[in-house]
């Protein structure tokens, strides 16, 4: 079912970093410059906010045909019916999760080669890799794992990879030429003072990067 999900740009929010803009009108934005896919991240609302804020950005990721993916909350993902979660490595166990969320797709972060094998032998459907660069996104983002660790992890398992952490405009092209299936970004997109062009341009680089990667 992952299959037709496209990984290539991949949002995650946070609405603290993304210059006061409302969240809505930052995720049309972003999908109208081609993000492909949106996380919502909420890590300091309450239960009830986030099942308020979910439920309207679900009604707007239907509305613009991309999936929605739920950062954490296998509850909230159920209860707004979303179609993907994303767990880290200190959340509900996968094997927990997938009973609940059959039908959908499930994605866990790892930054070791070996927390990403024991993802994919649990059945992860995809595995988010990072941070490859600094980021000042997340504070508990751990170092950055550089180029060569996504490279091998990414050529070391079978699901696709999406790298996170410090992905930008300038070295988005050397990320996915280790061959990843997309990149993971915040402020790369969300920071930025014209969102649908930052993604635009992000856009374009990364798509020709994959049909490179595809033709050769
Ligand atoms: N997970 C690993 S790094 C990171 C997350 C959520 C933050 C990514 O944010 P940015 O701004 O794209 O570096
Ligand atoms: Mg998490």
């Amino acid at each position: 079912m992952l299959k037709t999900q496209d990984l290539r740009l991949y949002l995650c929010t946070d609405r603290l970093l993304s210059l006061e803009r409302p969240l809505t009108e930052a995720i049309e934005a972003a999908v109208a410059g081609g993000v492909t896919l949106v996380q919502l991240r909420e890590k300091k609302a309450s239960t009830g906010d986030f099942y308020q804020i979910a439920l309207e950005v679900h009604a707007l990721t239907r509305r613009l045909h991309i999936p929605l993916v739920i950062n954490d909350r296998l509850d909230i993902a159920q209860a707004v019916d979303a179609e993907g979660l994303h767990l880290g490595q200190a959340d509900l166990p996968l094997s927990v999760a997938r009973r609940f969320f059959r039908d959908r797709f499930i994605g866990l972060s790892a930054s070791t080669l070996e927390a990403a094998l024991r993802a994919q032998a649990e059945g992860a459907d995809y595995l988010g890799v990072g941070p490859v660069y600094p980021t000042g996104s997340k504070v508990d983002a751990g170092d950055a794992i550089g180029l060569g660790c996504l490279k091998a992890i990414r050529a070391a398992v079978r699901i696709p990879v999406v790298a996170i952490g410090g992905i930008n405009r300038e070295n988005a092209p050397e990320v996915m030429q280790t061959g990843v299936a997309g990149v993971a970004m915040i402020s790369g997109i969300l920071s930025q003072p014209d969102i649908r062009e930052a993604a635009r341009c992000l856009w374009k680089l990364v798509d020709a990067e994959a049909r490179t990667g595809r033709l050769g």
